[in-house]
């Protein structure tokens, strides 16, 4: 039977007290939620009987998280990210906004400051000689199939090791490979000219990694082009989409495979004529529809933060 001690005075006023929520000041919201949180680690501790040597694992395990600046990507790992989707699908069912591209996760690895390009963009600037070309092209339309004129479609992805320009260890890429963003038209079209992603995988080394070690998982993505989709009077989408035939499709460690976000490409000459790398290469349609404003303004917007580069 462990010790109990929860519920005592003692521990209550000590939560309090730590939250300062008899005191004046700071911010309510914070005090509210940290409140909560911090209660919600000791009633554990006390359930789980937790001994001090596990509580400082965890303590010293966010100094090495921080170290790492993985906070991000544990939070992807550990289905974090999932259930903030999850929750946003759930108010959009019940505000009644189904028509939509669904959104999946961000993920940490979006840079901002990439070019814009008008209806075309090729996104590979660095050669890349274990991967294949790839035309990725569809168009924007609202949830009435109307071209969106305008739209921003910002994309990015790994290059044929899984790793992302701006966080490649290997330091093989230039800023912004395999990123870029395109402006549409009237027709609403877009077009990206680049190369054949590979899945991510997680630092080996890092406590990403660590942890999931523990739990004896994978920290793998099966291959996948991440993308922001905005427009003028529309909710910004943030999706992606899984290529179809990569093994861990439905296995994914940040759980954002969709069934409507499965896109499978297919084989086209004429590559040479577009200045792809060879004439074969893989061509994949995917379009977005956009959602309008609920009540005049985009309740999917996040904010949270992301690296940047000036251009
Ligand atoms: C990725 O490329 C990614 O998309 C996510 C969600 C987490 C880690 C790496
Ligand atoms: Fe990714």
């Amino acid at each position: 039977m462990g010790i109990h001690t929860f519920n005592t005075d003692e521990v209550q006023s000590l939560l309090r007290a730590a939250c300062n929520l008899d005191g004046m000041g700071g911010n309510p919201r914070f005090k509210q939620i940290l409140h909560r949180l911090l209660g919600d680690l000791f009633k554990a501790i006390d359930d789980l009987d937790m001994t001090p040597d596990e509580v400082w694992a965890g303590v010293n395990y966010l100094n090495q998280l921080g170290k790492d600046g993985e906070a991000a990507l544990l939070a992807a790992g550990l289905g974090l990210e999932k259930f903030l989707d999850i929750r946003m699908d759930a108010a959009d069912k019940a505000d009644h906004i189904d028509a939509g591209t669904p959104r999946t996760i961000e993920g940490p690895l979006y840079v901002a400051g990439a070019p814009v390009a008008n209806g075309m963009a090729k996104i590979d600037t660095n050669p890349d000689a274990d991967a294949e070309a790839l035309v990725i092209h569809g168009t924007v339309t609202d949830t009435e199939g109307k071209p969106v004129d305008g739209a921003l479609v910002e994309c990015w992805h790994a290059n044929s090791k899984g790793f992302y320009s701006h966080f490649d260890p290997t330091g093989a890429q230039s800023e912004f490979n395999l990123r870029g963003a395109v402006k549409t038209g009237a027709d609403g079209r877009y077009e990206f000219r680049t190369l054949m992603p590979v899945g991510y995988g997680c630092p080996p080394q890092g406590s990403t990694q660590h942890v999931l070690n523990a739990l004896a998982r994978h920290g793998n993505r099966p291959a996948h082009v991440h993308f922001f989709v905005s427009g003028d009077h529309l909710r910004k989408l943030t999706t992606q989409f899984n290529v179809a035939g990569d093994p861990l499709i439905w296995d994914d460690f940040a759980y954002a495979t969709r069934e409507a976000l499965i896109a499978a490409a297919t084989q086209k000459t004429g590559g040479t004529a577009l200045g792809l790398k060879t004439d074969t290469y893989n061509d994949i349609e995917f379009n977005f529809r956009l959602t309008h404003l609920y009540k005049g303004t985009d309740n999917q917007l996040v904010h949270r933060e992301r690296a940047a580069v000036d251009v």
